[in-house]
């Protein structure tokens, strides 16, 4: 089966203004959406990051791929590696806290699109699903993590009208959001994003109401490296006994060992290791106990079933991090997730923050029932792509300017003096 057609789309859609360590969240959030048509007429679907650099790689990529034997994962690999080679010197540089867009990250997060697209028209060829590529099924359902994030109740500037979440700034209300997202979708697991304006002391008040209220809920915060040695090792001490893990509270490999031989707690991170060679120098000065991966930049799902079995080779816990996405994501993290033995931990998604009417797979929005995302029979990742949505959130990204996320500059719009400063606390 040869590779007839190949087509990138960039889309934008409504994001809610979340707070993070950089800033905050810009009113839409960018992905590009993948479609591989082989000879045989079927059609392999990828997602990935759509900021201006990633798209550059991937839209450059649609000439090169075509006449490829879709079962050529070398092949393409290294097609990925000429033609970012070809277009080194236009890079720029990557959102921080969207590790993938990185320029470090390109040739792995570029052959990561089109190979999950490639396995999935591999599948539906086939008439498998894709986890069986993978080596099957471990498990059918995969649970995933209630994602809280602090928040306005609107944004500063968008055109549209506010969020269904409303605020949430106090313990209360973030509490709240979390009883919410888990009537909605039954997690089992909490994560609370942190690091943000709002500070470490009443983050962990956050976590603290949070254990009163669910006191059975594996409890996680991340800081995104935003809060000094010093800082985090108080903090550790606050929430004591309250965490499953502590995910990058501080910054860097050097950072996360000192805290992780003075307090003992298990730290985990989707910003110390995000390759393999930051894991080699994690596993030397025991860094981090837990590793997010992430298939976006990891190389694609193989290499991620490669960095799970490292992970379970030296002794150390795998999970999944997230970024905002839509439902082609949501399938390849959890058919990746699915053949992965052993993934002891929920893992991160941002899906229930996107909207109802804003999915690009026909059918709308997946359900996550009990908290887990449930493989099913259907070939390949199971989802097919809704054109008229694809169309209209096309229109979407031609209509707004954001080409790249930058959180620091939303949150200049709130705050003019707002600096990029990390650690802040
Ligand atoms: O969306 O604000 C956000 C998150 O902070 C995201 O960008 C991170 O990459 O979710 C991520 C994380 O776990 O660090
Ligand atoms: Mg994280």
């Amino acid at each position: 089966m040869k590779i007839k057609r190949i087509k990138v789309t960039p889309i934008a859609f409504r994001d809610a203004p979340l707070l993070n360590a950089s800033g905050i969240h810009e009113p839409y959030a960018l992905r590009s959406i993948i479609e591989v048509e082989g000879d045989n007429g079927h059609i392999g679907l990828g997602e990935s990051y759509g900021d201006a650099p990633v798209l550059a790689v991937l839209k450059a990529m649609e000439g090169s791929l075509v006449g490829l034997s879709a079962w050529d994962l070398n092949g393409l690999r290294a097609r990925v590696v000429e033609t970012v080679a070809s277009l080194a010197d236009g890079v720029v540089a990557g959102a921080e806290l969207a590790p993938g867009s990185h320029p470090s990250k390109q040739v792995a997060n570029a052959y990561s699109a089109f190979e999950v697209a490639f396995l999935d028209l591999q599948a539906r060829s086939l008439g498998i699903p894709l986890v069986e590529l993978l080596g099957g099924a471990v498990r059918r359902e995969v649970p995933f993590s209630a994602y809280l994030f602090l928040k306005y109740a609107e944004h500063i500037d968008a055109t549209y009208k506010p969020d269904r979440w409303g605020e949430a700034i106090s313990p209360e209300q973030v509490v709240a959001q979390a009883a919410r997202m888990i009537e909605e979708n039954g997690f089992q697991s909490i994560k609370l994003k942190a690091g943000t304006l709002l500070g470490p002391d009443h983050e962990a008040a956050c976590i603290k109401a949070l254990r009163q209220a669910f006191p059975e809920a594996p409890l996680r915060i991340d800081p995104n490296g935003n809060w000094s040695l010093e800082t985090s090792l108080r903090i550790a001490e606050v929430l004591a006994g309250d965490l499953q893990y502590y995910e990058d509270p501080t910054p860097g490999l050097d950072g996360m060992a000192e805290l992780h031989r003075r307090t003992g707690i298990p730290l985990a991170t989707n910003m110390v290791v995000t390759d393999f060679d930051e894991f080699r120098r994690s596993v030397a000065q025991n860094s981090v106990q837990i590793v997010l991966a992430d298939h976006h930049y990891w190389g694609g799902l193989r290499d991620t079933q490669i960095l799970a079995r490292m992970c379970d080779t030296f002794g150390l816990g795998v999970s999944m991090h997230s970024n905002s996405h839509l439902g082609i994501s949501l399938m390849a993290m959890t058919h990746v997730a699915a053949a992965v033995p052993n993934l002891a931990y929920a893992c991160d998604t941002h899906y229930p923050w996107q909207e109802e009417d804003e999915e690009v797979i026909q059918g709308g929005k997946l359900p996550i029932r009990n908290g887990c995302v449930a493989i099913t029979d259907a070939p390949g990742l199971g989802v097919e792509l809704d054109q008229d949505q694809l169309a209209k959130l096309h229109e979407q990204f031609l209509a707004i300017d954001i080409r790249s996320r930058d959180d620091v500059r939303q949150m200049r719009k709130y705050q003019p003096d707002w600096e990029t400063r990390k650690p802040r606390f």
